[in-house]
């Protein structure tokens, strides 16, 4: 099985972005639910006022969900689950979840994106996450000199990799929380690690293993011909207006997303024609160098079917590749177009 009839199959590639009512959610979210942060309520009112935008930061029963587990994902219990730390380390370690969480906590907000997303899909998605420092459990374990990689161990059988020097970054974590509430089941619960600009595959969910290694390393999906990078590529999205809608003639506003993993957006171009003429787009503050940016800009509709475009420029600089490529083995790229009939 390939890997998208793989995710196909668990009902799991459609469970995407709320398409439409971003405004309605925000709402909802300010008012609805009390236990939220002062931070993550602040944040959520930096989403873009436009209907059909999505909330800068997505609601964790909105956040995308994937995962190999077509018949049922871990439950595990936060009491008796345990980390280990094993290989090429001075210390072996067994730690709890009260071990985790007495370490210094970080919060930030990321943006995770699967490897498989499409041009244009809905499999990304933005929150504020809690955890602790990978580094602080390595150094705990005293890494050993020529170690190279990182793996990680999870309970599904699933595993994957890092660099040492990738996992010793401040920004990679054991997250814990998601949004201010406890890391749900499907994204994880107890612990998920998070690498910040590489996409899903390398940000494991209930992982119960953290083993340290001189050699290379090939995870789950690198053993069925996927990269062992994942470096995400630069992408932009257009949220407003929908293909195939219709709007009426005259003043109109586009928006969407665009995403860079940690590099961020330098800046967002749009085309009425098909991609021949581009105008830059407005970009909202992103809320950290590790989430996407929203992005809205002014167009005058004119018929009968105009084509619109979006492409990106990262924080380096690079254009967003606009060669087609297909997910396998390592991530799309092209360039969204979408149609819409003026009224
Ligand atoms: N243990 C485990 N971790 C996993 C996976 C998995 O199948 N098992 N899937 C990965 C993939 S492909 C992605 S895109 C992300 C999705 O994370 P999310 O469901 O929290 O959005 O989890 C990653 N971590
Ligand atoms: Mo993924």
């Amino acid at each position: 099985m390939d890997r998208r009839t793989l995710l196909k199959r668990a009902g799991l590639a459609s469970a995407g972005l709320l398409v439409g009512g971003g405004a309605a959610w925000r709402g909802l979210d300010l008012l609805g639910q009390q236990a939220l942060s002062i931070a993550y309520a602040g944040a959520l009112r930096q989403s873009v006022d436009l209907p059909g935008m999505p909330p800068v930061i997505t609601p964790n029963d909105r956040f995308y969900k994937v995962s190999k587990n077509t018949f049922g994902d871990p439950a595990l219990d936060g009491n008796s689950w345990r980390l280990r730390v094993t290989g090429s380390v001075a210390n072996g370690l067994e730690l709890d979840l009260n071990a985790i969480k007495s370490l210094p906590a970080v919060q930030q907000y990321q943006t995770l994106e699967c490897i498989d997303n499409e041009v244009g899909g809905d499999l990304i998605s933005t929150a504020q996450w809690t955890g602790a420092r990978l580094a602080d459990v390595l150094t705990q374990a005293g890494v050993n000199g020529g170690a190279q990689r990182v793996v990680f161990r999870c309970e599904d059988g699933y595993s994957d990799s890092i660099p040492l020097e990738k996992a010793m970054e401040p920004t990679t974590l054991l997250a814990y929380e998601m949004n201010g509430e406890t890391l749900p089941q499907a994204h994880g619960f107890p612990v998920r690690v998070l690498s910040p600009n590489l996409y899903g595959i390398k940000n494991p969910k209930w992982v119960t293993e953290i083993q340290v290694i001189d050699g290379d390393y090939r995870g789950f999906w690198q053993q069925r011909g996927w990269t062992n990078d994942g470096i995400i590529k630069t992408m932009s999205r257009i949220d407003v207006p929908a293909n195939g809608s219709t709007v009426a003639n005259g003043q109109q506003r586009i928006g969407g997303l665009a995403f860079a993993g940690s590099r961020g957006i330098q800046s967002v171009e749009v085309s009425a024609d098909g991609g021949n003429t581009w105008s830059t787009a407005t970009l909202a503050p992103a809320l950290s160098n590790l989430t996407w940016v929203l992005w809205t800009a002014d167009w005058t509709a004119q018929g009968p079917m105009p084509v619109l475009a979006v492409r990106a420029t990262d924080g380096n600089g690079q254009p967003q590749p606009t060669q087609v490529a297909p997910s396998l083995p390592d991530g799309v790229s092209g360039i969204q177009h979408v149609t819409v009939r003026v009224s």
